[in-house]
């Protein structure tokens, strides 16, 4: 009851109800189908329940005699031990048809199908995603966080299946986007996967679907689905590394960043300085690419920015970044160029 509350009440495209994936549709058939199956179960349990309590409730007079006593009946005790099973056995079918339809690698074997390979590292309290290959393409180096880009993958077209391939690099994190289908747990020491489709372009959210420590609730899932176009475009801009400062205030503004310890945790990818190539934290190399930061939290604005470095804590707490008190002229200085990180 409380589950199907939840789901009734989540946003539109939160909602396991309105699904955008031939996975979701399957998953919402059976949630309905076998909530329809249970209901009514529980509706004719309940039925008769009520119905022995009025029927015989207890009465003054003559009824009040002892009624008859009946030890077992042969019947009954079949019925009541075969009709659960059949029950069961049914759900079992239902719910093995869908495990057996969502599997991983439906399609992706055949021609004219252009998959997408992407890994996904769960990282107290963001997601790192590792671009591996698209349509037979080799995408190695294309590292963005918490933001994914994928390929729309209409019904009636060209099929663009995304495989996950989910990593952790703590605890336990879950990988769901309600929309797209899922989910599928990210195991320390172990690598497993899932697929994920989406026939409409969009943008669908999702939820860390795992406890894994204090920011649990605000390690959010966003995906962006795009035109093939659009995705090429995104991959074009995201392979590239950073834009290299053409002028003497973007230049110090660089250096402004890369002298402080954020390299040891972020990497941003430029052929001439390697110095950022931290890999704790979010990959900034494109970081005006993503709409929000600290995993969907806050709107990326150059504000939030800086409000961000100066205390992360105040936005997420508990979360594994520390606040940097760089004065006026370094804060400005590293805000602008991160800005420049288009
Ligand atoms: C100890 C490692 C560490 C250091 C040092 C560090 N960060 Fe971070 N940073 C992180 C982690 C971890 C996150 C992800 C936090 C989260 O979302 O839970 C993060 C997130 C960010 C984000 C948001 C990225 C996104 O896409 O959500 C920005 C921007 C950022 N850091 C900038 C900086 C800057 C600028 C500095 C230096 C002044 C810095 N960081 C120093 C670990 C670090
Ligand atoms: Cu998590």
């Amino acid at each position: 009851m409380l589950a199907l509350l939840a789901a009734a009440t989540a946003p539109e495209n939160l909602s396991t109800f309105s699904p955008a994936s031939p996975a979701a549709e399957w998953t919402r058939e059976l949630f309905v189908l076998v909530a329809a199956i249970t209901g009514g179960i529980l509706l004719l349990v309940e039925g008769i329940l009520f119905y022995a309590l009025i029927r015989c409730r207890r009465r003054t007079g003559p009824a009040d005699a002892e009624p008859p006593q009946v030890y077992g009946s042969k019947p009954i005790e079949i019925a009541w031990t075969l009709a659960p099973l059949i029950v069961v056995f049914v759900l079992v079918l239902l719910v093995g048809r869908v495990l057996w339809e969502v599997r991983p690698d439906p399609v992706a074997a055949s021609a004219g199908v252009q998959p997408l390979h992407v890994t996904v590292i769960g990282h107290q309290w963001w997601w790192e995603y590792r671009y591996d290959s698209y349509d037979g393409r080799d995408l190695g180096g294309i590292v963005t966080a918490n933001e994914l880009h994928i390929p729309v993958s209409p019904p009636n077209g060209v099929q663009r299946p995304v495989y996950l391939n989910l990593q952790s690099a703590d605890v336990c994190h879950s990988f769901w986007i309600p929309r797209l289908g899922g989910k599928t747990d990210l195991l320390p020491g172990r690598a497993n996967t899932m697929w994920l489709q989406a026939n409409e372009p969009g943008l669908y959210l999702g939820q860390c679907a795992e406890y894994c420590g204090t920011q649990h609730a605000n390690m959010l899932l966003r995906v962006v689905v795009e035109s093939p176009e659009d995705f090429e475009k995104y991959l074009a801009a995201e392979a590239k590394p950073a834009a290299d400062p053409t002028d003497k205030v973007a230049l110090a503004n660089k250096e402004a960043f890369r002298s402080q310890s954020c390299v040891n945790c972020h990497t941003v990818r430029d052929k001439q300085d390697t110095r950022a190539n931290g890999t704790f934290g979010p990959d900034l190399t494109h970081l005006m690419a993503r709409k929000t930061i600290a995993a969907g939290m806050i709107p990326n604005t150059p504000e939030n920015l800086k409000k961000w470095v100066f205390s992360p804590e105040s936005v997420k707490p508990g979360c594994l970044m520390a606040g940097f008190d760089l004065g006026e002229k370094d804060m400005k200085a590293v805000i602008d160029y991160l800005t420049t990180l288009k």
